[in-house]
């Protein structure tokens, strides 16, 4: 596994490293682009938001907590594939040990692919996205990002939240399946059904699951939306009741004239962090350097 450049949360002004001998967050940088359909360039991801998160304070300004105390390490393998996806997964979870895995992406598609490497079964998975990514196949393939969902099913119960567009046969889906729900909005119902899921619980976050008031920059854009107060409430709601060991951060296309949705992924990454070194690791001694 290639070892990082710039990571997440280093800036190129101020030589602050914020890796240690063992890290409680590990990153991955995911440039994963093969089925994007309208919109491209998520490719450009990870890079865009790991060069914006050079602008964020390390202090998390609500929670009192800095979680870069606990060590961040970002890592940037070489993706040519799924295959690659799954494997480097496998090895960042022999690797790091009790460490919370974040991914960046990349295409929607890695989701199925990393659960998959980190060989979980049986878990809840919570799935911020405009779109419900259950169809069977799109565009002749059952890998699209359009079906993200759908495999990312066999290995556990799907709670969505944001989802505000719906091909026909997802509605249907939806209808049939005990093992999805999905919701427009932040609400009462949402919180239930994520509180029902099993504990162990993996968080994906599709940008376009934000409104595009606030996030412009992403492939397939959708009104309406959650706001940043919504996911903030669902990520404190989430650290508070659940074990989250794994998470992603999908489908960012960076503009060259909008720092801001590339900005609002980094500060999300780093808020995920935060929710939770504040649920699991108050009154624990960050490690030493
Ligand atoms: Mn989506």
């Amino acid at each position: 596994m290639s070892k990082r450049g710039l990571g997440f949360l280093e800036d190129k002004l101020d030589a602050a490293d914020v890796s240690r001998e063992t890290n409680r967050y590990v990153l991955s940088l995911i440039p994963y682009e093969e089925t994007t359909t309208y919109v491209t360039g998520t490719r450009n991801g990870p890079r865009a938001i790991v060069e914006a998160s050079g602008h964020i304070e390390l202090l998390d300004e609500t929670l009192r907590v800095d979680a870069s105390s606990h060590g961040i390490l970002t890592l940037a393998p070489d993706i040519s594939d799924l295959g690659s996806v799954r494997a480097h997964v496998s090895r960042v979870v022999e690797e790091h040990p009790g460490a919370v895995l974040g991914f960046l992406g990349g295409e929607h598609s890695i989701t199925p692919a990393i659960i998959e490497g980190s060989r979980s079964s049986g878990i809840g998975i919570v799935w911020i996205d405009a779109h419900a990514d259950l169809r069977r196949s799109f565009h002749g393939r059952e890998d699209n990002h359009a079906c993200a969902g759908l495999n990312a099913l066999q290995y556990g119960q799907i709670v969505q939240v944001g989802v505000r567009s719906l091909a026909s046969e997802e509605a249907d889906f939806l209808e049939q399946s005990g093992q999805v729900k999905s919701f427009r909005y932040w609400n009462d119902q949402a919180k239930d059904a994520i509180r029902g899921l099993p504990g162990r619980v993996y968080l994906s976050v599709d940008m376009d699951g934000f409104s595009p008031m606030l996030v412009r920059g992403v492939g397939t854009p959708e009104p309406g939306g959650l706001m940043w107060e919504d996911v903030m409430d669902i990520l404190d709601f989430l650290f508070g009741e659940k074990d989250v060991f794994a998470f992603d951060v999908v489908e960012l296309c960076p503009h060259e004239d909008d720092v801001v949705s590339s900005y609002t992924a980094a500060r999300l990454v780093y808020k995920v962090m935060a929710y939770h070194t504040y649920h699991k690791l108050r009154g624990l001694l960050p490690p030493g350097r």
